[in-house]
């Protein structure tokens, strides 16, 4: 990381693909520099099945796994690297929980999503919750970063 300062932390953030096909990847990175997140890394790409196995291991054997799976194979995603004083925790209240009937107003999932009956949520955006779990998905995402 190049900021020196030893409670900056980094989180990887992606628009999946329901919030790719809607056209709101600019309102999401919107949301994130407005709340003065430096993004330092950005790139569109499809995923492949490697590495969302890798990026969601902890939900494999779960219900909505291979639901989730096909879902995140729809289309294409956009996955960025976020920075600041703690951006994880922060970008986890933007996004809002992850039932976006439920989720507050205000948040991304709580404004721009809602259930629409499939087996996995479709909620627009993911964020790592811990900074091992960062710095793993991040290496997914941005081996080079
Ligand atoms: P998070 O994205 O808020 O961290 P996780 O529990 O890590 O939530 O789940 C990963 C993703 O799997 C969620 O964002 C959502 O798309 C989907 N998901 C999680 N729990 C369920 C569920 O109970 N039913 C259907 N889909 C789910
Ligand atoms: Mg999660």
């Amino acid at each position: 990381m190049t900021n020196a300062n030893s409670s900056a932390q980094r989180t990887l953030i992606l628009v999946k693909p329901d919030g790719v096909r809607r056209g709101l990847v600019g309102e999401v990175i919107a949301r994130v520099e407005r709340k003065g997140y430096k993004i330092s890394a950005l790139r569109m790409l499809s995923a492949d099945k490697s590495m969302l196995e890798t990026h969601y291991a902890e939900h494999k054997g779960k219900p909505f796994y291979e639901p989730l799976m096909e879902f995140m194979l729809s289309g294409p995603i956009v996955a960025m690297i976020a920075e600041g004083e703690r951006v994880i925790e922060g970008f986890r209240s933007l996004a809002g929980a992850t039932d976006p009937t439920v989720a507050a107003p205000g948040s991304i999932r709580g404004d721009l999503a809602r259930d629409q009956g499939t087996r996995v949520v479709q909620n627009i955006v993911h964020g790592s919750d811990s900074p091992e779990s960062a710095e793993r998905e991040i290496k997914i995402f941005f081996p080079n970063n």
